[in-house]
């Protein structure tokens, strides 16, 4: 497929509740909608990063300049038939793996509808549901986090995720525990943690948690080996992992149980693809994670949460969680009787980005070549 045109669409969105993680607020949530066009189609993928480089080290700003100045260029007037044809053109380009997860995840989005299949059957998984849970931000009171859980296990989520942060870890998790014995349960503490606090998670390990996400710095794996040797609680790795590589030495060094696949972060679906059959052969149980993404990245994510080795709830809400309107139709919806998503069977991704709203939203929008 000859890709004729690329477009970059900055937008932003306010999200139905702000989003406090222990490195900051979110109430209004950016993000880059790559479109790539080709032979009367055009396949769709997202950037979720943010306005700073707190989660990553990526952010909107080096996002735009890396896709406009060296990604795009590569990629437009290229002829791809293949997923690895497309990451070739990329390599070259060190880090920035949202940036190219965008419009890596964009093509794959293109190819699947040329050939008239969904995504996940392009990507070889199997679900028609993929089962999910919901996280929750750091709430202001114990007892406001207590009503925000409640709301979400009301609607039909079967497993909570609490952010925690140095000061709200114990009381918050002990309270939810007491309130719910038998809840799907986690904590994560994107990074809010060292090596000191061992006693801490010693203690979370009586909360009977499906699992600690990101206790320790997030370009670190050595030391969360240390911690996982001390702990009965499964130590889940996010920020730590942006690589196949990354991922083999998590493996290797017995630094977690679980992974976050987060296909942003690790750079596309073929990274995503690599990690995943790494993690089956090692018997490394994954989940799919989220990073606020509009009905673009999150039906990406739904159709990677079809391949067999996910086989924890992902953090892949309803839209509604998010958002009050999307660019994106139709709307994902709780499966209540089984915390589930259902996996759209249209080719490519499956839902259509609603240009009138996109436009409504819109910063800034890049369109290359230019004529
Ligand atoms: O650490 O998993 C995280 C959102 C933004 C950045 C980082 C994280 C998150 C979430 C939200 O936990 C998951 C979601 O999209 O529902
Ligand atoms: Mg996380």
């Amino acid at each position: 497929m000859k890709i004729e045109r690329l477009e970059i669409h900055h937008i932003v969105q306010p999200l139905v509740q702000p989003f406090r993680t222990s490195f900051g607020t979110e109430s209004n949530r950016p993000c880059l909608l790559v479109a790539v066009y080709s032979d009367g189609l055009v396949g769709w993928g997202e950037c979720p990063t943010s306005d700073s480089p707190c989660y990553s080290s990526e952010t909107i700003t080096t996002a735009w300049h890396v896709l406009t100045e060296f990604l795009a260029p590569q990629v437009v007037g290229q002829t791809v038939t293949t997923p690895a044809e497309m990451t070739a053109h990329f390599c070259h380009v060190r880090g920035h793996e949202m940036a190219k997860a965008s419009l890596e995840n964009a093509l794959w989005d293109l190819l699947a509808q040329a050939r008239g299949v969904p995504l996940s059957q392009l990507l070889g998984g199997q679900r028609e549901r993929v089962e999910v849970g919901v996280s929750i931000g750091i709430q202001p009171t114990v007892a406001q986090l207590l009503a925000r859980v409640e709301e979400f296990v009301t609607q039909g989520y079967q497993r909570v995720k609490l952010k925690i942060e140095s000061g709200w870890e114990i009381e918050p998790l002990t309270a939810v525990r007491e309130r719910y014995p038998t809840l799907k349960l986690m904590a994560d503490a994107n990074s809010a943690f060292t090596l000191a606090d061992v006693a801490l998670f010693k203690e979370l390990d009586a909360l009977n948690l499906l699992m600690i996400e990101q206790p320790l710095h997030y370009d670190d794996i050595f030391d969360h080996a240390k911690l996982q040797a001390q702990i009965n609680t499964p130590i889940c790795l996010d920020e730590s992992i942006h690589s196949p590589n990354h991922a083999r030495h998590a493996i290797e060094m017995k630094a977690c149980r679980i992974i976050n696949m987060k296909v942003a972060r690790v750079g596309g679906l073929s990274n995503a693809l690599t990690i995943h059959e790494m993690c089956l052969a090692a018997g490394m149980p994954m989940w799919c994670g989220g990073m606020l993404e509009t009905g673009v990245g999150r039906a990406t994510n739904i159709h990677l949460a079809t391949l067999p080795n996910f086989t924890l709830p992902g953090d892949i809400s309803a839209t509604s969680r998010y958002y009050a309107e999307d660019i994106a139709e139709p709307p994902f919806y709780l499966n209540t009787a089984d915390s589930t998503l259902t996996v759209p069977t249209k080719p490519g991704i499956g839902v259509e980005v609603q240009m009138a709203r996109v436009q409504k939203v819109r910063e800034r929008v890049i369109i290359i070549p230019k004529n």
